[in-house]
């Protein structure tokens, strides 16, 4: 015969074990990532690999090597394996309902890092974590409008580096820029095109750029500070002085931008922070428990012109 207390004690922990063994068991999150395109995008690799690590959580990790059916595959493998949670950076903003729907129907809560994405069903992800790119654009034209206003008279040609075809940061940093230099007629952009977020295309367009001599350039203004650094070996290389000849203003704020700044290369750098990892971990732990989440988080992120750059790299973390 089981005394009173005794049977108490039993039918506690009879109630509580589960909910240890919930808590035990390891929260195994499936991320698809964009691809390694850029300096920033290693440092977003190894903020989420850490993250998950310090976390405890499972991460099933995949390289889609910029290219949008591999990220398809990833997040279905994901729901086939029947992941706690997916997360992931979409390469470009459209062509996401199908599989999210799919990850809907399997009761798979979906996360968005970095990018953003247009869907018909806002409810086919949980939450956005990332950057304001419109705004980091806007940063980048308040900076050249604030540089141009020293120089009344001065026209200033500008060219562009979009960043990848169709992604929400080349979208977005494009947008904000137009709307800022609105304000100043001088400054028109006389050539744009995409040089993919990477060091070797952005130089490869760069030269193209300088090859088609109609138009003197006086500003370049690069989507993410790879493309302006392979510009500036372009610039190098056609015998004019970055920095100087050329005005570079670019986005991201990697260590290569603070030396290139240092260098008197490059003249300002919009920061974009890839360090989400610890918040994505614990957005994905709030997410799978059921707790109410933000729709969108996004992160404060700083100006940092030549000035500042020999003082500021010790600092930087990315
Ligand atoms: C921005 C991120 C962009 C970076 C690039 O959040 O999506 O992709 O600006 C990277 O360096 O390739």
């Amino acid at each position: 015969m089981i005394k009173p207390l005794a049977r108490r004690t039993l039918l506690a922990a009879a109630l509580t074990l589960p909910a240890l063994g919930a808590l035990a068991a390891p929260l195994t999150l499936g991320f698809s990532q964009v691809g390694a395109e850029s300096e920033w995008r290693s440092a977003n690799t190894a903020s989420i690999k850490a993250a998950a690590r310090d976390a405890g959580i499972t991460l099933k990790f995949a390289d889609a090597q910029q290219k949008q059916e591999n990220q398809v595959k990833a997040i279905r493998s994901y729901i086939a394996q029947r992941v706690d949670v997916i997360a992931f950076s979409p390469v470009v903003e459209s062509g996401w309902d199908t599989v999210l729907k799919e990850a809907k129907a399997a009761g798979i809560p979906v996360i968005l890092t970095d990018r953003a994405v247009k869907v018909s069903d806002p409810s086919l992800y949980v939450s956005f974590i990332g950057s304001d790119f419109v705004e980091e654009g806007r940063k980048a034209a308040r900076w050249l409008l604030e540089r141009a206003a020293k120089n009344p008279n001065a026209a200033l040609n500008i060219v562009e580096l979009q960043g990848t075809v169709g992604s929400a940061p080349a979208i977005d940093r494009k947008k904000g820029f137009e709307e800022v230099i609105k304000a100043n007629p001088r400054l028109q952009i006389i050539r744009s095109q995409s040089g993919e977020f990477t060091r070797a295309k952005g130089k490869e367009v760069m030269e193209s750029f300088l090859k088609q001599r109609d138009k003197k350039i006086d500003v370049l203004y690069a989507h993410n500070d790879d493309m302006a650094i392979g510009a500036i070996q372009a610039i190098e290389e056609a015998g004019l002085k970055p920095g100087q000849d050329i005005v570079i203003i670019s986005i991201d704020g990697v260590r290569g931008a603070f030396e290139a700044m240092k260098a008197g290369k490059l003249n300002v750098t919009v920061e974009c922070n890839p360090l989400l990892g610890p918040q994505l971990m614990q957005l994905a732990r709030d997410v799978v428990a059921k707790k109410p989440v933000e729709k969108r988080i996004t992160v404060n992120e700083g100006v940092f012109p030549a000035e500042v750059a020999a003082k500021e790299l010790p600092n930087r973390k990315y």
